[in-house]
């Protein structure tokens, strides 16, 4: 039975601005220090598995077509993003909290954030121009390109190796895991900086429009579809993804890019703000099903329904993580 989640045992999780260059050098190494670890899958199964980082981009491939656009989206990340901090802690000597990107505060220019500026204690910045990139149309976004495209060579990630994927950004009539699936794919880290994306769909009026959600549904809705018209079908959520550039646009391979946990930190961040305004009604709200885009035939996630981890934890039920303080989760954010 885990300690009880009391004031002074609640951890406090920091914008990757705030946190003291020190802190954010010792965040940044712990996760290279994850990407030389050897992986807990088997690489016979998982060719492209090299790391324990790799653990959880495969941990991730591997639950897509559930953890998406789907009821289980907002608790099974909550947990992914968790479990990543632990690691990061119990594995790789980190001494702090999962950060958080906080999206508004960057919108003007990703360039100048202290997440993407490409000094020593940023997460890297853009990538190499690369006259190829092209605008994104596809579906219902049109996007125009960013300012890189090709590797990022500065920062951290300067020499960062991704090793799965590129899966297809095409996701109609997927039942279940695409190729290249697990296959070994050494490629570098990619980005494109995109200021337009991010002004567009991470801007204040949007977090300020998520956060006065009336429900779960609408919460939901705006975090992935908004603003509705013209081509409203980013949200915040595609924003951050759409925003950096092609390693982070993968659906699944996503996490390979160093920002993704800290772009779900934001995420949970936000969800957890909004869940606790209104207890009654929204700390165990639900919508949704174990599918994604909620096909008629999905089914209804409840908060008994239990979600995998692979390799990286046992299954939990939804409900043991629909609080931030609970159940062996003990954090909040500043
Ligand atoms: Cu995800």
């Amino acid at each position: 039975m885990a300690q009880s989640c009391t004031a002074e045992r609640t951890t406090i999780r920091k914008e990757w601005g705030e946190m003291a260059p020190a802190e954010r050098i010792n965040y940044t190494d712990a996760v290279l220090c994850l990407s030389r670890k050897p992986p807990r899958l088997p690489t016979a199964e998982y060719p492209g598995v090299r790391s324990r980082f790799d653990d959880f981009v495969a941990t991730h491939i591997n639950y897509t077509l559930h953890v998406h656009y789907s009821g289980l989206f907002l608790p099974w990340h909550r947990r992914f993003t968790w479990l990543w901090e632990k690691a990061l802690r119990e594995e790789c000597h980190y001494t702090g909290y999962l950060p958080y990107w906080n999206w508004p505060l960057w919108t003007s220019d990703l360039h100048k954030s202290p997440l993407f500026d490409c000094s020593e204690t940023s997460l890297s910045g853009d990538g190499e121009y690369n006259p190829g990139e092209q605008a994104l149309s596809g579906g219902n976004v049109t996007i125009p390109r960013g300012s890189g495209g090709g590797c990022a060579r500065c920062g951290p990630f300067k020499d960062f190796t991704t090793h799965l994927g590129p899966f297809s950004r095409d996701l109609s009539s997927l039942t279940e895991i695409p190729s290249p699936k697990f296959d070994y794919n050494p490629q570098c880290l990619n980005r494109s900086l995109n200021n337009f994306v991010t002004s567009h769909y991470n801007n204040a009026t949007i977090v300020s429009r998520l956060m006065a959600s009336t429900d779960i549904v609408d919460f939901q809705t705006v975090m992935d579809h908004w603003p509705p018209r013209p081509d409203g079908v980013l949200g915040p959520h595609g924003g951050g993804h759409f925003s950096l550039g092609a390693t982070m646009q993968d659906l699944f391979a996503s996490p390979q890019d160093p920002a993704f946990m800290l772009h779900h930190c934001m995420i949970d961040r936000l969800w957890a703000m909004w869940q606790s305004r209104d207890e009654m009604n929204r700390r165990h709200a639900l919508n949704g099903t174990t599918t994604i885009l909620n096909p008629p035939w999905g089914q209804q996630v409840t908060l008994d329904t239990k979600m995998e981890f692979g390799v990286l934890d046992g299954p939990r039920r939804v409900g043991e993580v629909m609080s931030p303080t609970e159940h062996g989760l003990c954090y909040t954010y500043t």
